[in-house]
């Protein structure tokens, strides 16, 4: 009997001793177990008297209850401190300031295309799009560019086969549109061209947006004011000057080449003209009812003199620290 309450008391200081869960089982296997103290006590009920046995009995379950009840105090304490200490090591600084963020942005050669679609849209104009690779009708032919032409020769044409090539200008969008639509006509044709050419002013894939206005009364004049309203809006400069200097292309009659004042001087900047009865001829529009004019700008240039970038080869290289400057 005297052992029994001692053996309450030695418990509950085993079960304080206890750091862990696995401790705790432990000192529970040594009480409680399948040969533990108090399994023993149990079993060796039987060896006592008819008059013992019920009072030794009784004594063994409170202490065995009172071990119970030590084990699951203790359990909770192992379990709280635990939880604090998990608390502890998983609190964060909500105040601290946070980790820089890197965020995507757009290309320096999109937003210009997002910049001129924009200008020409509110001058009445709208975004035609057509494939990149084409025919050679559409890129060539219905454009009166002769067979013999010397930009339909290897050297500046990418062919994917005899009769399709990736195309050199967009023009051939405006083609389709104009096969398409009865005018008036008044839309921008922006995307990739490309060309077999490669140096520090030169790059294979390229951008161009080419204008097309068609209608009754569409002269030179219009043409003027539209290019000239575009560049002082583009480069916000009201002050920019604009030149037309006469020049050939097999599409346009008159054709001008665009000079805008730039540095005291005269910088190329594109080419224009009214549109040639021929290519209207292949498209099925009355050249002596309608009039239209039409123009090519390069994107590429246009950003460079924007931003003021020096080396064409930037806006393929795709280097981090160059692109970031446009966010
Ligand atoms: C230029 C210069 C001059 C042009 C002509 C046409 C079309 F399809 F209407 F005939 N589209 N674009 C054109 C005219 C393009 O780029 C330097």
């Amino acid at each position: 009997m005297n052992n029994l309450e001692y053996t309450l008391n030695e418990a509950r200081e085993d079960f304080d001793q206890c750091k862990s869960l696995t401790d705790l089982d432990q000192v529970k296997a040594k009480y409680l177990g399948k040969s533990g103290v108090l399994t023993e006590a149990l079993k060796s009920l039987g060896k006592l008297s008819q008059e013992d046995k019920p009072k030794v009995g009784a004594t063994i379950n409170l202490v065995k209850q009172g071990v119970e009840e030590a084990l699951e105090k203790r359990r909770e304490a192992i379990l709280n401190a635990s939880q604090a200490i998990q608390l502890e090591e998983e609190s964060l600084d909500v105040t601290l300031p946070s980790r820089k963020e890197d965020r995507g942005s757009l290309h320096p050669v999109t937003q210009t295309l997002h910049r001129v679609e924009s200008l020409f849209y509110s001058m009445g104009f709208s975004v035609a799009n057509g494939p990149q690779i084409e025919s050679d009708f559409y890129n060539f032919t219905a454009l009166n560019i002769p067979e013999l032409h010397p930009a339909r020769a290897m050297h500046d044409t990418f062919y994917i086969d005899e009769s399709h090539v990736l195309r050199t200008h967009t023009s051939p969008v405006q083609i389709r549109h104009l096969e398409k639509n009865k005018p008036p006509l008044k839309i921008i044709s922006p995307g990739r061209v490309y060309r077999v050419d490669s140096d520090a002013t030169h790059s294979p894939m390229f951008h161009q947006v080419e204008g097309l206005w068609v209608d009754q009364q569409v002269s030179f004049a219009n043409l003027k004011g539209i290019i000239e309203n575009f560049l002082q809006t583009f480069f916000d400069n009201n002050d920019l000057k604009v030149r037309f200097r006469p020049s050939y292309f097999p599409f346009t009659e008159p054709s001008a080449e665009i000079d805008m004042s730039w540095k005291g001087g005269w910088l190329e900047i594109g080419g224009c003209g009214m549109v040639h009865p021929e290519v209207f001829k292949h498209v099925g529009i009355d050249a002596n009812q309608y009039q239209g004019f039409a123009f090519g700008l390069g994107i590429e240039r246009l950003t460079m003199l924007r931003y003021g970038i020096q080396d064409l080869r930037h806006f393929f290289n795709n280097d981090l620290r160059f692109l970031q400057q446009f966010i």
